[in-house]
């Protein structure tokens, strides 16, 4: 392995030489397993070449290729091997391009740019359900949990961590039919390191989670983890004392109308994963009695799912005599009568409230348990901090039936491809162009014109919508939709049945809405929509909760609750909004990015579906990014960054340059040899082609580092 005995005696030059050949591969070995980094070989333009290249790593279970520093992933479905600790030493601060593209190169590489440059990161994974977008989140954490320097007081830090995933996943992960742990809420995670590269913190922001799950799951899916986990997994005195029968399949929350039964999922197993939970709730500090709480939730809502409504003699629901009550009112701490005389319904509306009331509590008491998970990261120590985020949301989705919840996730990919956009192909063109370097403009399919779809104000889907939820009693769903058809009429993106051509219009109900996304066309359901956007929940149900001697449920009801006098903001424009500010977070650092992807659409290990892989190659735009990439310049720095840095390589520039930095700059790298083609002054900014001209640079700096510090040492000798 050459990267690893490094020998003294080799020059900078001779080095860069060999790790090149390595990169490249001799052409045996090429023909075998492909290249590593798309950017390095002028074959590699066509879409057919990228495939052919993906195909050939994958079928040799290499499942990373580089675009330069962007990271390519495709879902093995098994077991690979490559994530033990020997696997971390060997990538901990080893060049990136020295090694076979790894996500452990990726989030060393951020990690020594942060400690470098005292600066913010974040990593954007993307790709859709299922393609090993949470995955690639876990590793690039245990990596840091397990790599960076650590203290006694820091080894407590790093089991949280590492903990809060099992946890989350636990509450906000499902079995869907696109994947049988699919993330139903989005995750941004900011990991806090101090001066010293130690990990020190964590704060988690989490973006809208599908409650409807709680209450209902399409066929072959389930509901959270944690219900199957308390049931499968509880111990005997917890499941007494709460209530629970040791088997789903009592729990009408949990068995699918229709079939009367729970969905299977082999892959996961849920009594060791309840194990892992518990484990990780006492590490992470939860109070015995809030994790009392927390499980008397669960079960609440189990009873809640199991409560039957009968009409009394006038048409009234009640609840007459069901065990329910009495376990509700037990676990909740609310007196039984409160429960059964709640205002007069009818059984319908009956059961909506309580359909309506589980998601509340779920919802909420999601919302609770990462607040904790948040206050047992914080780091309490006010000294400065940089920090890398992580964000790992739910991918887009297409179902055969897809309904409000497909339309917020799919427009949160849509936002993130919006940002990916900004951030690489329109802002590094821009910036060639401002810096005044030649450039010959790439091509791309902007998708915002389909976020302005969505989003834009009084025009966008979300407005029409929100409209329409201030017209209780007269909207419906299907006034929804004919506004829709008024205003988005001859949008490219936008298609209803009405709108349709001919053609199309065989393929769309009269209730459907289709987005051409950036990713793939989905038609949309509209029945539900201005139901779960308002997402009320009665006053009087409010009340009642607030009463509750549960500590979590009391804290989720707060008595200072804004009352509907005021309009609360409707679920899309809520999410909305979080999505500004995300967008907002993440610009204010430096992005680097791993594109995920799904070989085939049956979870199978060793499939390589060509036309799934063409397609999620052609809108992922992985090929302008090529292109851009490969027509520029992988490295770039403002002048008087880079000569504060490498000043000490030249002796003209070292101590002090009287010049600007720009010169220096020149100066500094005449010095070096870089060659002509090598790099492009701009006017701020030094550009550098390859990264392997940098870390040669880099190498050099490294041992006159070395250098300055022995011979002080040396003239210090004595003192
Ligand atoms: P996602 O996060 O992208 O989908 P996951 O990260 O949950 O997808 O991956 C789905 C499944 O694929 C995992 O449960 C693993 O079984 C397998 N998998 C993914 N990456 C790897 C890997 N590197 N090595 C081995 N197996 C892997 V979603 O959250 O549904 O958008 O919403
Ligand atoms: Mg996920």
């Amino acid at each position: 392995m050459a990267h690893m005995a490094l020998e003294m005696s080799e020059s900078l030059e001779e080095r860069c030489n060999r790790i090149l050949r390595d990169m490249e591969g001799s052409l045996t070995a090429r023909d075998r397993v492909g290249i590593q980094d798309f950017v390095l070989l002028d074959a590699y333009t066509s879409e057919s070449a990228v495939l052919d290249n993906l195909r050939k790593r994958f079928n040799e279970n290499l499942i990373y290729t580089y675009i330069g520093t962007l990271l390519v992933s495709v879902n093995p479905y098994k077991e690979l091997g490559i994530y033990t600790k020997k696997q971390m030493d060997i990538y901990m601060g080893v060049n990136f391009f020295e090694l076979p593209p790894h996500i452990y190169a990726l989030a060393d590489n951020v990690y020594r740019t942060m400690l470098t440059e005292t600066n913010n990161h974040f990593i954007l994974i993307s790709g859709e359900s299922g393609a090993g977008k949470t995955e690639a989140s876990k590793k690039i954490l245990q990596f840091y949990a397990v790599s960076c320097p650590s203290t006694k007081l820091l080894d407590n830090v790093r089991d949280r961590l590492l903990l809060s995933n099992p946890v989350l996943e636990a509450f906000g992960n499902a079995k869907t039919l696109k994947n049988d742990n699919s993330s139903r809420f989005g995750k941004y995670m900011d990991i806090q390191f101090d001066h010293m590269g130690g990990a020190v913190g964590g704060h988690i922001l989490s973006y809208l989670l599908e409650k409807s799950r709680v209450v209902h799951q399409n066929h072959g899916e389930r509901s959270f983890h944690i219900f199957y986990q308390l049931v499968e997994g509880g111990e005997e005195d917890l499941l007494r004392w709460l209530g629970l029968e040791r088997n789903c399949q009592r729990y009408s929350y949990l068995v699918q109308v229709g079939e009367g039964e729970c969905a299977k999922v082999s892959s996961v197993n849920d009594k060791s994963d309840w194990k892992t939970v518990r484990k990780a709730l006492s590490v992470i500090e939860f109070s015995e009695s809030n994790i009392e709480s927390l499980f008397a939730i669960i079960a609440s809502v189990l009873h809640l799912g199991n409560a039957m409504f009968v009409a009394d003699s006038q048409g009234y629901a009640t609840l007459n005599n069901s065990p329910e009550i009495h376990w509700l009112s037990k676990l909740l701490g609310i007196p039984a009568q409160v429960i059964q005389v709640l205002s007069p319904f009818t059984v319908d509306q009956a059961v909506y409230a309580k359909d309506a009331l589980a998601k509340a509590i779920y919802g909420r008491t999601f919302t609770w348990l990462v607040n904790e998970l948040n206050e047992s990261l914080a780091n309490k120590d006010s000294s400065r901090k940089t920090v890398i985020g992580l964000l790992d949301i739910y991918g887009f989705e297409v179902f055969s039936v897809n309904s409000f919840e497909q339309f917020c996730i799919n427009y949160c990919n849509e936002k993130l491809q919006q940002l990916f956009i900004q951030l690489t192909l329109k802002s590094e063109q821009e910036e060639y162009e401002m810096e005044g370097i030649e450039w010959e403009s790439v091509p791309y399919f902007n998708n915002k014109i389909i976020c302005d779809l969505v989003e834009e104000k009084f025009k966008g889907i979300i407005s029409v919508l929100d409209e329409e939820c201030l017209r209780p009693g007269e909207a419906t769903d299907m006034t929804f939709l004919e506004k829709l058809e008024e205003k988005m009429g001859g949008h490219p993106h936008f298609v209803t049945h009405k709108l349709a051509d001919q053609k199309t219009r065989k393929t769309l109900e009269r209730g459907d809405f289709r987005l051409l996304h950036y990713a793939g066309e989905v038609t949309y359901c509209v029945v539900g929509f201005l139901d779960k956007n308002n997402d009320l929940l009665y006053r009087n149900i409010k009340e009642v909760m607030r009463q509750s001697k549960n500590a979590i449920v009391k804290h989720c009801f707060p008595s200072t609750e804004p009352d509907s006098k005021k309009r609360p903001e409707t679920v899309a424009t809520q999410f909305k909004s979080s999505l500004v500010g995300l967008t907002e977070i993440l610009m204010s650092k430096e992005p680097w990015y791993v594109r995920c992807m799904k070989p085939n659409e049956g979870k199978q290990p060793g499939l390589f579906d060509d036309v799934l892989v063409r397609h999620q190659v052609k809108y992922l735009g992985l090929m302008e990014h090529l292109r851009v990439r490969r027509a520029g310049f992988a490295y770039r720095r403002r002048y008087e960054i880079f000569l504060q840095r490498y000043k000490p390589l030249c002796p003209d520039t070292w101590p002090n340059w009287k010049g600007t930095a720009a010169e220096g700059v020149e100066c500094l790298i005449k010095h070096l040899g870089y060659k002509p083609d090598e790099y492009k002054m701009g006017r701020t900014k030094i550009f550098i082609r390859h990264p392997r001209t940098l870390f040669a640079t880099e190498d050099a700096f490294e041992v006159c580092k070395h250098e300055l510090a022995t011979r002080i040492q040396a003239k210090y000798k004595g003192y």
